[in-house]
């Protein structure tokens, strides 16, 4: 058995298809750790969501910030970007399916000592913890109230975790923190915008997460 991990696959179908061919991936024995971010920005996102779906258990995915933003503009809360290239998903024929299959992955999955997360933990979290955040996330996204809470779910504030945070600013910091986190300090308190170096660094960092 082997256990591969890929990350932001945006909509490469392509690409993908290639990867999986070239490690000649068998959905009997491997295992394929997708670490969000499946859709967007590529030409073939529907095809990226059909064929992981199609993986069943050989797959295990969490949520990236684009795939959040399917789910926000699918359920009619926002407008697609200009640059979005979801409507092929949106038209599908299938995409009910697609988008309550999506609705049901996890922010954090942890197993052993890995832990795979789109974009980042605070500083206060530990392992465990964090998939129990994620577990309140997963669980309202899966409920009947998830539609309220897409409709909630934009926004930058709050900015900083805290234990006594309830309610849709709760889960919000915990979405932010696991999908667009960029930097964070020991308070944690999180930066999702600034792109390039950390505030007061002095080196330029050529990491540009998306
Ligand atoms: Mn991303």
């Amino acid at each position: 058995m082997s256990h591969y991990v890929v990350g932001d696959i945006q909509g490469c179908y392509a690409e993908f298809a290639q990867l999986l061919d070239i490690i000649a991936f068998d959905r009997a024995r491997d295992r394929l750790w997708v670490v969000g971010d499946l859709v967007n920005r590529g030409p073939d996102s529907l095809s990226v969501l059909r064929t992981v779906k199609a993986l069943g258990a050989a797959a295990t995915i969490v949520l990236g910030n684009h795939d959040i933003h399917l789910l926000i503009v699918a359920a009619g809360h926002r407008a697609a970007h200009g640059h979005d290239t979801l409507s092929p998903i949106l038209e599908a024929p299938d995409r009910d399916e697609l988008l309550a299959w999506l609705r049901r992955q996890p922010l954090v999955v942890l197993e052993g000592e890995l832990l795979m997360v789109h974009a980042g933990l605070l500083p206060s979290w530990t392992p465990a913890r964090a998939v129990m955040l994620s577990r309140e996330v997963e669980a309202t996204l899966a409920s009947a109230t998830h539609d309220d809470f897409l409709r909630h779910l934009y926004g930058d504030e709050p900015a900083r975790w805290d234990d006594k945070l309830t309610g849709y600013d709760r889960l919000r910091v915990i979405v932010n923190a696991c999908t667009r986190l960029r930097f964070c300090s020991a308070d944690d308190a999180m930066n999702t915008r600034r792109r390039a170096s950390p505030p007061g660094s002095r080196t330029p960092s050529a990491n540009r997460p998306g």
